[in-house]
């Protein structure tokens, strides 16, 4: 068997897993989709769209920067499967994470979140200075790490990290407090 052939392989057998794993025992909702999609790059949205595959309520979405920012406006509104979060002015470029929460008709909390970058914005940068300081916020310029790349992948799952962290934080909150 060829390596790449192997890799396929094992590739297909973990997404089957994957699929296994996910497969929902009783059928939460899901995100169908999002505008601005996860992972792409667009111009400064002025709101935040997302589409489950159900009616959902009580919607909540936070809209932060690489720095925790925050960028919604105002409460996200649901109607039957969309739920619609107003962004506040226009985002400087950068990559911002999404984080969302709602309930499906089922009862059920269903959260998420993802990452998009913003490009060819007119807006000037928040924050031109240094990044959030970490343990290793500068690898070493002749290092063996060759590209970019990686460095980005870490500071975007920083990122995604510390929405999360601070999703959970505020959602854990708002339900202590309901
Ligand atoms: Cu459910």
């Amino acid at each position: 068997m060829s390596r790449a052939l192997a890799r396929t392989a094992a590739a297909g057998a973990a997404v089957a897993l994957v699929a296994l794993g996910a497969a929902p025992a009783s059928a939460h909702t899901t995100l169908k989709s999002a505008d601005p999609a996860s992972n792409s790059t667009v111009a400064p949205p002025s709101k935040i769209v997302l589409t489950y595959a159900d009616p959902v309520m009580v919607p909540q979405v936070v809209l932060t920067d690489a720095s925790g920012g925050r960028h919604e406006a105002g409460k996200a509104q649901a109607v039957d499967n969309t739920v619609t979060e107003t962004v506040s002015g226009t985002l400087p470029n950068g990559v911002y994470t999404v984080g969302w929460r709602v309930v499906a008709t089922d009862g059920h909390p269903v959260k998420g979140s993802f990452t998009f970058t913003v490009k060819g914005s007119t807006s000037p940068q928040a924050q031109t200075s240094a990044p959030a300081p970490g343990p290793s916020t500068a690898p070493a310029a002749a290092g063996e790490d060759s590209g970019g790349s990686s460095g980005w992948l870490w500071i975007g799952l920083g990122a995604l990290v510390v929405a999360l962290i601070g999703g959970g934080v505020a959602w854990s909150r708002r339900a202590g407090e309901g």
